[in-house]
C-alpha cells in the first residue's frame, strides 16, 4: 500500500491544483513501483496536527480519487469521517483506512450499504494528545482486545470479516517499548485469523531507534517492514515502494526456494 498524502504545502492549500495535480503524479509514480493499493489522505494524523473540516477534506481527496480511479488503480481512503468515506466510495474507492477503527458516529452506518474494504487500526486517546503518556497494562493484550471488539462490532453491524484488515497503529498512543512488544508479537494479532496491515514507514520509533530524521530512515523501515512480514502481516503501508518491492522480492525468493531445486 503507497501513502498519498493531499495535505497543504507551506505555500498553497491542499485543494489547490497544484498539490492534487502532484498528488496524482506521485500515487501514478507509487503505482508504476508495485503499488497494489494507493492509499489517499487529506487530513494529518500527525500526534498534535489539527483538525480540517469536512469540505477541506473532500477538496483535498475526491479529486485525487476520482483520477486514480480513472486510471484503474485501487484506492483506499484513508479518513475518519462517515461523510468522506461516503463520498470517497461513491467516487469509486474501494477500502476505507480509518485510524479511528470506525468509532466515529456514523462511520459504521457508511460502510454497510457498500462492498469495500475497511482497515481498523488501534489508536489510544486522541491524535491531539495520544503521545503525551500513553499507558498499557499489557500493550499486546489490549491492542488484540480492541481489534477483536472492532471485528466484532464491524460484523453485527454487517460488515463481513472478509472485508476486513486489523492494524496495531505503530506511534498511536504508543511508547517505544509499546511499539517494539507490538511488533515482536505480532502474530498474536496474526492469530485472529484478519489479515494484518502494519504502517511503520518513517515513524518515529524508527528515528529514536537510529538517531535520524524523517527523511533518512529507509533503511530502518524496510528492516522494520521485514520484521512484519516475517511475523505475518500482510500489508504494509509505505511511502517507498520501490524499496520495499526490492526487499520483498529477496524475501519471497528466500521464502519460496524449496531443495535446491
Ligand atoms: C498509519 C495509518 C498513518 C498506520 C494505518 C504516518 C493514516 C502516520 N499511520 N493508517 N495512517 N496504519 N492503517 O506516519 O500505521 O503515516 S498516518
Amino acid at each position: 500500500m503507497g501513502i498519498v498524502n493531499v495535505t497543504p504545502d507551506s505555500f498553497s492549500d491542499g485543494g489547490c491544483l497544484v498539490n492534487v495535480q502532484s498528488a496524482i503524479q506521485h500515487a501514478m509514480t507509487l503505482q508504476e513501483e508495485g503499488a497494489v493499493i494507493l492509499d489517499v489522505g487529506g487530513e494529518s494524523t500527525r500526534p498534535g496536527a489539527d483538525a480540517v473540516s469536512v469540505e477541506e477534506e473532500m477538496g483535498r481527496v475526491l479529486p485525487v480519487i476520482k483520477a486514480l480511479v480513472e486510471q484503474g488503480c485501487v484506492v483506499s481512503v484513508d479518513t475518519k469521517k462517515p461523510e468522506v468515506m461516503r463520498a470517497a466510495l461513491d467516487a469509486g474507492a474501494t477500502m476505507v483506512n480509518d485510524v479511528m477503527a470506525l468509532r466515529a458516529p456514523g462511520a459504521l452506518e457508511a460502510l454497510i450499504s457498500s462492498d469495500a474494504a475497511v482497515c481498523l487500526m488501534h489508536m489510544q486517546g486522541e491524535p491531539q494528545g495520544m503521545q503525551q503518556a500513553p499507558r498499557y497494562a499489557n500493550v499486546v493484550d489490549e491492542v488484540k482486545q480492541f481489534l477483536q471488539g472492532r471485528v466484532q462490532a464491524c460484523e453485527a453491524a454487517g460488515i463481513t470479516r472478509e472485508r476486513l484488515v486489523i492494524d496495531p497503529g505503530f506511534g498511536f498512543g504508543k511508547t517505544l517499548a509499546h511499539n517494539l512488544a507490538l511488533l515482536k508479537h505480532l502474530s498474536e494479532l496474526v492469530d485472529l485469523n484478519v489479515p494484518v496491515l502494519v504502517g511503520l514507514s518513517r515513524k518515529t520509533m524508527l528515528g529514536l531507534l537510529t538517531g535520524r530524521d524523517v527523511h533518512t530512515r529507509e533503511f530502518a523501515s524496510v528492516a522494520a517492514q521485514l520484521a512484519a512480514i516475517s511475523r505475518g502481516a500482510r500489508l504494509i503501508r509505505v511511502h517507498n515502494v520501490s524499496a520495499m518491492r526490492d526487499a520483498m522480492s529477496i524475501w519471497n525468493a528466500v521464502e519460496e526456494q524449496q531443495n535446491g531445486t
